[in-house]
């Protein structure tokens, strides 16, 4: 498929979903990841949620399909039909190896970590994420990301690191520990 149109044929496609183009990655030849077909992407489109934007879909698909991991399963059918008609390889933010997509968001929104290491939204803070991304042998042109401010920058106080009730957060990193024990008890 030509690379015209892509993106608005995409987000036509994704709509229903809830899940939002969150904005295009650009590879010089040989840096980009490596497809199904063993060759290099050129382009990366990042794929995700803001606010509540998937939850109609999601829930309503949850109310009949039982199983674990829910949101990834979900995600998957609604992004690898979509990969196979655009010829994209899918990725998926939970599948290892790990793809970088919070570089990518970074590269792709301009997007820049909060203190607690996961990237700011200017508008919808820290109430969004990652559902997967296409990626595709040709170029898709799209406009480079606003450069945006992030709301972390004005703010003096930071009780986003205080109010932690396992106190995982600090100047050091996340303690996975903690975090994990509080979960489960
Ligand atoms: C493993 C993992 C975890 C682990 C370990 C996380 C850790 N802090 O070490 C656990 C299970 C603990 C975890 C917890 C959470 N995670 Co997590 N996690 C991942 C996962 C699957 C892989 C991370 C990875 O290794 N990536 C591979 C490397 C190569 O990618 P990368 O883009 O280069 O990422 C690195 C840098 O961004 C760097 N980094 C991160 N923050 C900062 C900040 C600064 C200043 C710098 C310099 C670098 C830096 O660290 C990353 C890892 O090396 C990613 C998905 C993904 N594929 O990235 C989600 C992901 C990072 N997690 C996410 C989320 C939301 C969370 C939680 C909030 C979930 C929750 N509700 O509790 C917590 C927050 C924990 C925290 N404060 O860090 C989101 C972040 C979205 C965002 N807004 O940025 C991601 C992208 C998943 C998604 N589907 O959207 N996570």
């Amino acid at each position: 498929m030509p690379a015209f149109g892509v993106l608005e044929v995409l987000e036509e496609a994704l709509e229903t979903s809830g899940i939002c183009l969150r904005g295009v990655v650009s590879f010089a030849d040989g840096d980009g990841p490596v497809l199904a077909d063993r060759s290099r992407a050129q382009s990366v489109v990042l794929l995700g949620n803001v606010g509540g934007s998937i939850w109609p879909a999601f829930s309503m698909w949850r109310g009949t399909h039982a199983g674990n991991d829910p949101l990834d399963a979900w995600s998957k059918t609604v992004i690898d039909p979509i990969a196979q008609r655009f010829g994209a390889t899918a990725f998926y933010p939970s599948d290892p190896p790990y793809m970088p997509f919070q570089q990518w968001a970074m590269r792709a929104e301009g997007l820049k970590a909060s203190p607690l290491g996961i990237l700011i939204h200017p508008e919808y803070g820290l109430w969004h994420g990652y559902r997967g991304a296409l990626a595709f042998r040709s170029a898709i042109p799209a406009e480079p990301p606003a450069s945006r401010s992030s709301p972390c920058e004005s703010c003096s106080e930071k009780p986003c690191l205080l109010t932690c009730p396992a106190d995982a957060i600090s100047p050091a990193g996340f303690a996975v520990g903690p975090c994990r024990t509080n979960l489960v008890t």
